[in-house]
């Protein structure tokens, strides 16, 4: 041990020596004589797959980061299952300021998942565990402080591995490695608030008893004396209104003993007619607690907290109650990552998803599955938007003491760190915490663990209710209600989440209503919220024959409006969290868009979904209309005998009734149903000019827009609208956006004069009850996977009776069947485990009776679920039109994909 560190200590002075780059503190903000300096740049990084304890050597490997980081933004993007779960070191030359010599020195880190070591010129100055919390490591007892620039090195070890001690184990998300949130370098007084315990700041302040008339409020603390004398100080705390107004002082007079935490508590005068804070108005009032010196008044420590005053209470039949007023908690759940980033996200784009939160109307926000960025809830605060948030146990625990009492550590962390946000009214600790079932085959086992998971949940909750017994408790459980109870899981919360996904992953869309019916009638004394609903909705899909899981944008639409209706309907249901704000990463999920869960309503990179526009059409209060284009180009075939091309068209609104224009000619007025009204508009080829208008209090309200659209003729070979180019997706119902937005038609049987498959039938999954057309099988070495999950399989021939002349034609295959079947993922809710027979299929392709392609064998090369695309040039004479024939030589034949665009 001693050699290490010796051998540490050389490594380190020679990389202060070689790299001569020494950090620049930014200075981010000081609070009274506080300060504290940004630590973003001047990062060295390494991964270290060894993890062998000792940093790696000092001269090759190392690249210049910054943070915030994470090591896993570009893989879990690839094709290779899993991503780097190891070890990383990071490392940072620091100067020291000569007069930091009498301060103290904290080194404060908002997150870094999850398992961390740091060092201070190679001495570990402490640890933390746990991915998703904040933690403060005093490092003044490390340092060295020389003449001249003195330079000290900060080195941090983190670890993203598994470790069956931490949760989360497993989850819907993927769990990125590194220091991922902002880094700090705090410079306090030695007497100070103490921000050490739980990583908080010290500082708690609570609002026992608020009303319209009057409010208390009262402030706790932890002071710490790292003098060598004890020490007379006043703890002196202001309250300022929202406006600035300074309002009241209390001041407390104490001596502080060495070395001890020293605990305070000051109850300050009532305020009379306070401004509440709502979503309506989230009022913040400044409260500033200082530590002055007893003698001399010089301050020497300083915190400002914004709080707001409120009260709340949920009732099992009535739903939420805010400053007495009823108020339905609408909103969504939020994962941190973003795209191209994974969790390594600027606070301002954070903040940005508040706004958008805000700004569908949303007033309540499911802080999923684990506490987020400082930036998260001070922007709830600021916004109006209410919170709850969670410890990131998820799916199923580690019956071990190491594990319980992470999770308690955690809890409290989140506790004591987020106390004083007023938007804070819900603690959570377990999310589907009996999703991933052990001992399947020992039910003596199983029920042992299902006490052991409830024993946790009640430690749990004593450990909440004790530490803040001004908020409730929740448990967020899958749909199997019954095994929910019978765990007991039901009882111990003060609230209870449902994650429900009823005409998602099975039943029907009708289920939900009933559903929530029945949770109540069977529970009538406990309040709840639908802490999780979502449907698939990958943008680059689209369908006017919807159907369940077939990821479509509009489906989704469907969903929403069933569970948006049946939530705000039902007063019993306190509220409800959209299942998820953005789409999100989770590196193990294939299907549509693999590594990605699609049920954001807003992308990766956050462009509002059609999904997105009806929650501010059933929200938000002012009159609202928009037509539901996420800016695509459409593609259509026009009507038989006409040149106009009928696409369906999804406005979003909350007025009554809507006018559709195209081209400034009316389509006829609709009812909005259900916040949507939809037409099928006769589209021109080329630039179409869309308008919709309603009336709000006597006045015009509307939105406009110009769709592109490519129209193919009805008759391929009509002179009207001469044939360029289509593609068309094979054994598929849906309209397909590829990455170079070429949209891609439905399949259809072939009609003469135009396209389509003669014989076979779209491929189907076999013995899945999710989808009724393609594979969910992430395809390799493409980004274009919905045209290959789907194809016709055994068709005897494809024809498209397009004019004579020279055309390129592309052809698109892959094989579905025989790959080692993805196992089923853990959210499949309908536990299906497929079992997937191989085919071995060799088959020929013809043209026009000339032979195309050869022995085709599609799982021999390219191999099974990968592309093959091939080309070729044709000539089209005598009006013969293409006809592509399919001949077996063993199986079935099968197409995915073909595109045709006339070159001449
Ligand atoms: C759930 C989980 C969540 C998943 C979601 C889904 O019930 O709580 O973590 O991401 O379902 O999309 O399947």
């Amino acid at each position: 041990m001693k050699r290490t560190i010796l051998f540490l200590s050389f490594l380190l002075v020679a990389t202060c020596c070689c790299s001569g780059v020494f950090a620049q503190q930014r200075r981010l903000h000081t609070d009274g004589p506080r300060v504290a300096y940004d630590l973003s740049v001047h990062w060295a990084f390494i991964k270290d797959p060894k993890d062998t304890g000792k940093m790696p050597g000092t001269f090759a490997g190392w690249t210049d980061v910054k943070i915030p980081h994470t090591w896993n933004a570009y893989d879990v993007m690839d094709d290779k299952p899993g991503y780097y779960r190891g070890a990383g070191w990071y490392k940072l030359d620091l100067a020291m300021q000569r007069d930091w010599k009498d301060k103290h020195l904290f080194l404060c880190f908002d997150g870094a998942n999850q398992e961390a070591e740091v060092y201070v010129n190679g001495k570990k100055a402490g640890t933390h565990i746990g991915g998703y919390s904040r933690f403060v490591i005093p490092i003044s007892s490390y340092l060295k402080f020389n003449k001249g620039k003195s330079i000290n090195q900060i080195a941090v070890k983190i670890n993203n591995r598994f470790n069956e001690s931490i949760a989360p184990l497993t989850a819907d998300f993927t769990f990125f490695g590194g220091m991922y949130r902002s880094v700090q370098l705090l410079v306090a007084d030695p007497v100070h608030f103490d921000g050490t315990k739980y990583g908080a700041d010290g500082v708690y302040i609570s609002t026992p008893k608020v009303s319209a008339k009057e409010a208390e409020i009262s402030v706790k603390g932890t002071i710490k004396n790292e003098t060598k004398l004890s020490k007379l100080i006043t703890i002196v705390t202001q309250v300022y209104s929202p406006s600035g107004e300074k309002l009241n002082t209390t001041s407390t007079k104490a001596v502080i003993p060495v070395g001890d935490l020293f605990s305070f508590n000051q109850e300050l005068p009532k305020l009379a007619d306070p401004e509440l804070w709502s979503p309506d108005k989230p009022a913040l009032y400044r409260v500033i607690t200082q530590i002055a010196d007893g003698e001399t008044g010089v301050v020497i420590d300083q915190l400002t907290n914004r709080i707001g005053l409120r009260w709340f209470r949920f009732d099992a039949n009535e739903g939420f109650f805010l400053n007495g007023k009823h108020l339905k908690l609408m909103g969504a759940s939020r994962h941190q990552d973003y795209a191209g980033m994974g969790n390594a996200v600027p606070a301002s784009l954070q903040i940005r998803d508040l706004e958008l939160l805000k700004s569908f109307g949303g007033n309540f926000l499911r802080v999923a599955h684990y506490p987020q960025d400082p930036a998260i809830l001070a922007a709830c605060d600021r916004l109006g938007i209410l919170a709850s948030v969670e410890i990131p146990v998820v799916n199923e625990i580690t019956e071990t003491e190491a594990f319980y009492q992470n999770c308690k550590t955690m809890q409290e962390e989140m506790i004591w760190q987020n106390y004083n946000h007023p938007s804070i009214i819900v603690w959570g600790y377990m999310n589907e915490v009996l999703l991933k079932m052990h001992f399947k085959d020992d039910k003596p086992r199983q029920d042992q663990y299902i006490t052991h998971v409830a024993e946790l949940a009640r430690a749990l909750e004593s450990l909440t209710r004790a530490a803040d017994p001004s908020r409730y408790t929740m448990i967020a459980n899958h749909g199997d209600f019954n095994l929910y109870t019978r765990a007991g899981l039901t009882k111990i919360p003060m609230l209870l989440g449902w994650n429900l996904y009823q005409g998602w992953y099975g039943g029907t869309l009708a289920d939900f209503g009933k559903n929530l019916d029945n949770m109540h009638k069977q529970q009538p004394d406990k309040p709840f919220i639908v802490s999780e609903y979502g449907a698939d909705a990958d943008p680059r899909i689209h369908s006017f024959k919807t159907e369940r899981f077939d990821k479509s944008v509009e489906y989704a639409v469907e969903y929403h409006q069933v569970y948006l209706n049946d939530i705000l309907k039902r007063p019993f249901v306190a509220g409800g969290a959209a299942w998820n704000l953005s789409d999100f990463n989770s590196e193990s999920r294939a299907e549509s868009m693999p590594h990605i869960n699609n049920k954001g309503l807003l992308t990766l990179d956050r462009r509002p979904k059609n999904t997105y526009y009806l929650y501010q059409a059933t929200l938000l209060d002012r009159p609202y209309v928009q037509i539901g284009l996420d800016g695509q180009e459409l593609v259509g075939t026009a009507s038989k005998g006409d040149e106009n091309g009928s696409q369906q068209i999804q406005v979003f609104s909350n007025l009554p009734e809507l006018e559709l224009f195209l081209n400034a000619v009316s389509q006829g007025k609709k009812t909005v149903t259900d916040h949507m009204a939809s037409w099928n508009v006769p589209f021109v080829d080329g630039a179409n000019r869309l308008g919709v208008v309603g009336i709000a209090n006597g006045q015009k309200v509307g939105d406009t827009t110009t769709v592109h659209v490519k129209l193919q003729p009805y008759e391929l070979s009509s002179s009207v609208l001469p044939f360029r180019e289509i593609a068309i997706s094979s054994g598929d119902p849906r309209y397909v956006r590829d990455n170079k937005r070429v949209v891609w038609f439905p399949d259809q049987p072939y009609r003469s004069g135009s396209y389509g498959f003669v014989g076979g039938t779209p491929f189907k999954m076999k013995d899945s009850n999710r989808q009724k057309f393609g594979t969910d099988k992430d395809i390799l070495g493409t980004y274009n996977d919905p045209i290959y999950q789907t194809q016709d399989v055994g068709l005897e021939s494809y024809k498209l009776d397009v004019p004579d002349g020279s055309y390129l034609l592309t052809l698109h295959f892959a094989e579905l069947l025989g790959e080692a079947s993805n196992s089923s993922l853990p959210y499949n809710l309908d536990a299906n485990v497929r079992k997937e027979v191989k085919e071995s299929r060799v088959f020929d392709v013809f043209m026009n009776g000339e032979p195309l392609l050869k022995n085709v064998d599609l799982s021999k090369k390219p191999g099974n679920a990968r592309p093959l695309v091939k080309d070729f040039k044709l000539k089209v004479k005598k009006g013969a039109g293409i006809e592509l024939t399919f001949k077996a030589i063993t199986g079935s034949p099968v197409l995915n994909g073909i595109q045709l665009k006339k070159i001449n």
